[in-house]
């Protein structure tokens, strides 16, 4: 017996079921509805594994109620999935058709019943659905240097896919990777206090406001001209990538509500943050949490491999430098959501967006003590 039919046993379970039902219903679906169950550990949208009797063949797609309160334009992003998955999809039929691997290469969206992209419910709720990619997995936390090659090489192979995709994507989220915006925030934050817990946080502030002057050097380096902007996925946590089961090679890139303009380097430096560390985001035994050079060395190979030759020399030189401001903003973001009462990241536990940001903080420190071996590495690689 699969594990989800014990999930879906209790009230509260019959009732999310019938309401899976009903929003299968909106989608041009084929077949019975037998289950659905949430699926999946993203902090920002509902998602939900759920599966079709199809003429006796059982298939499962992905629906997904996409936070509003994050993405304030769904619309507008949809309208970027659609442009970023047909590109993607075009160019594998164009160029690599006769490879079977590439057939689950990009998310492909079901439309609804009146062909759009999305189904919004009568509550507001804003609905979509796309095809379950079967036999791939993610992983929160990577355990061998292959996966993390794969895992780069599928984020570097994604930013090459749409390094020709013409017309400017919208910015689902302004200022996404500002950082010096998202610091400028958090002492706006620290000044109001609004629910009274800055006092739990010294260190953590105190060492966030010691590297203030790193926040703004990708964008100095941008605004100098010496660092390009290309579309980006801006959201490159290590289980934003599918990898197969079989092959172990990353197959599909997903979570795509982020694709926008942007540097290269937010996406190295996010596979770093997530993809080097062997403790969970989230592990309160900050011991455990440690950049490890092997893994940082496969990621930055992986990435070169797949995203090609397009990095200028002053580019690739910046990389490493981008795993560690990557992991220092989403750790002021970890700190501000939890002075501001957890309002944005999902939480499980009381102190949980603390425990996030202090692993964050723990990464950089290691990262700055391996800072000159990993400037060296990305120097000698092509
Ligand atoms: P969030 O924005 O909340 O992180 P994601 O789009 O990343 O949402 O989806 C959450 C999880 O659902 C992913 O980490 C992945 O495990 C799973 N998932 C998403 N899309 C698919 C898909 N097409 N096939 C299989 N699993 C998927
Ligand atoms: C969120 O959606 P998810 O869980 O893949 C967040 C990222 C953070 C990440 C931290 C839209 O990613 O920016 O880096 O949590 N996504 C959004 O784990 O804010
Ligand atoms: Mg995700």
């Amino acid at each position: 017996i699969e594990p989800w039919f014990i999930v879906c046993s209790g009230k509260d379970e019959m009732r999310m079921k019938s309401d899976l039902c009903a929003v299968g219903a909106e989608f041009r679906l084929y077949g019975e509805f037998v289950i659905g169950v949430p699926f999946g550990t993203g902090h920002i949208n509902d998602t939900y594994a759920v599966t079709y009797d199809q003429g006796g063949t059982f298939n499962r797609y992905i629906f997904q109620r996409v936070n509003t309160r994050v993405f304030r334009n769904p619309e507008a992003l949809m309208e970027n999935f659609v442009r970023v998955t047909s590109h993607i999809a075009g160019k594998i039929r164009r160029e690599r058709a006769a490879d079977p691997r590439c057939r689950r290469r990009t998310l492909e969206v079901a439309p609804s019943r009146s062909g759009d992209p999305f189904w919004r419910d009568p509550e507001g709720n804003f609905w979509r659905c796309y095809v379950f990619v079967e036999n791939a997995r993610t992983y929160d936390v990577l355990e061998t240097p292959e996966l993390a090659f794969a895992a780069a090489s599928a984020f570097g192979g994604f930013q090459a896919d749409l390094a020709d995709l013409k017309e400017r994507l919208h910015e689902t989220i302004p200022d996404f990777h500002n950082t010096p915006a998202r610091l400028a925030r958090l002492e706006e934050v620290v000044r109001l206090d609004p629910c009274g817990r800055l006092r739990e946080v010294g260190p953590e502030l105190e060492f966030i406001l010691a590297r203030r002057d790193d926040c703004s050097a990708l964008l100095r380096l941008r605004d100098a001209g010496e660092l390009r902007e290309l579309v980006t996925h801006n959201d490159t946590k290590l289980n934003n990538v599918l990898i197969d089961d079989l092959t172990g090679a990353g197959c599909c890139v997903i979570d795509l509500d982020t694709v926008m303009p942007g540097l290269p380097h937010y996406d190295f430096g996010d596979m770093v943050r997530t993809g080097t560390s062997p403790a969970a985001e989230d592990e309160t035994d900050l011991d455990k949490v440690v950049m490890r050079f092997p893994m940082y060395e496969a990621l930055l190979r992986g990435y070169l491999q797949g995203a090609g030759s397009f990095l200028s020399p002053v580019e690739k030189s910046w990389l490493p430098f981008s795993g560690k401001l990557i992991t220092l903003e989403i750790g002021i973001r970890f700190l501000t959501d939890y002075l501001e009462g957890d309002v944005y990241f999902k939480v499980r536990r009381p102190g949980h967006n603390l425990d996030r940001c202090r692993t964050q903080l723990k990464l950089v420190a290691s990262i700055e003590s391996q800072f000159d071996a990993m400037r060296r590495l990305a120097d000698t690689l092509r």
